[in-house]
């Protein structure tokens, strides 16, 4: 499915986030869970959400590994429920290939990967044949230990040559080139100062790929460390200044939780941006 106009006209996409683990929408009972997030993600478009990321597996440190079936019965009946109910393009997060197939065959059009396809073998001919537009993030390291002690050479031009040579290698297997999205992958692999200089490095990694970028800050820790160690329930205003730093500096979708908040930071921004 081609992207549809930005809901925010000239401004960025939004993609709203909807985790599907259990901690999330689950009360107990296998399909408990369904409706709520259904309605979730209904509620982001409502906000104006322009994409929604459904993931089943969490990626932060030390989280437990889900097995693919697990997943697939955590995301597929969601993104169905959800498919019935709008037109708006629906992205799967996952690094697995069969996961990404059910979500697709369920009505997903979109394959959001934290390893840009690197972490099955079989994951770049199966966005081929999908015919998916692929997010490629970037992630030095895997979850478990990735924030131990990451290093770059140079940070910026690291990553935009990782993601080159990923988004490369997806358009040589067969993924139409407008439909490989690139992601420098906040927070994964990365201090605080990596973190910033990516955020200031993406008119960089915008020129170097010549692709969309996503770009996804919300309610990240790099946020609470700026903040005297804030949690994760109390980095809006953070995750506000970040979205909004993100667009000026050259991000076409922004990966968010809070929508509605981060519509109105940029109607705001936009407005004012528009008389110069
Ligand atoms: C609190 C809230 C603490 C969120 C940690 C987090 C990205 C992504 C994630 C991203 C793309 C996260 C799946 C991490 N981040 N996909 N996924 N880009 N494309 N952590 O930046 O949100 S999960």
């Amino acid at each position: 499915m081609p992207m549809p106009e930005p809901k925010l006209g000239s401004g960025p996409w939004i993609m709203g986030i909807l985790n599907v683990t259990p901690d999330s929408f689950s009360d107990g009972g296998a399909h408990a869970g369904v409706q709520p997030a259904v309605d979730a993600a209904l509620a982001m478009l409502e906000a104006g959400a322009d994409v929604i990321d459904v993931g089943g597996e969490s990626t932060r440190p030390g989280a437990a590994p889900v097995p693919a079936a697990e997943e697939i019965a955590r995301v597929a009946p969601v993104i169905e429920r959800l498919r019935a109910r709008t037109t708006a393009p629906i992205a799967v997060d996952t690094m697995k290939p069969e996961v990404a197939r059910a979500a697709f065959a369920a009505g997903a059009t979109i394959w959001n990967d934290v390893t840009a396809l690197a972490y099955a073998p079989d994951s770049v001919v199966t966005a081929a044949e999908l015919g998916a537009t692929v997010i490629l993030m970037h992630m030095q390291g895997e979850p478990r230990t990735m924030q131990a002690n990451p290093v770059y050479e140079d940070v910026v031009a690291d990553v935009a040559a990782f993601l080159e040579e990923r988004a490369d290698i997806a358009e040589a297997a067969g993924v139409k080139p407008e439909r490989i999205w690139v992601d420098p992958g906040l927070g994964f692999g990365k201090t605080l100062g990596h973190n910033l200089d990516l955020v200031r490095g993406l008119p960089h990694i915008r020129a170097r790929t010549q692709r969309r970028v996503v770009f996804g800050a919300s309610r990240k820790s790099f946020i609470g460390t700026l903040d005297g160690g804030a949690g994760a329930q109390d980095r809006l205003g953070g995750s506000l200044s970040a979205a909004l730093a993100a667009w000026e500096f050259g991000a076409d979708m922004l990966r968010v939780h809070d929508v509605r908040e981060t519509v109105q930071a940029l109607r705001v921004w936009l407005a004012i941006g528009a008389e110069s």
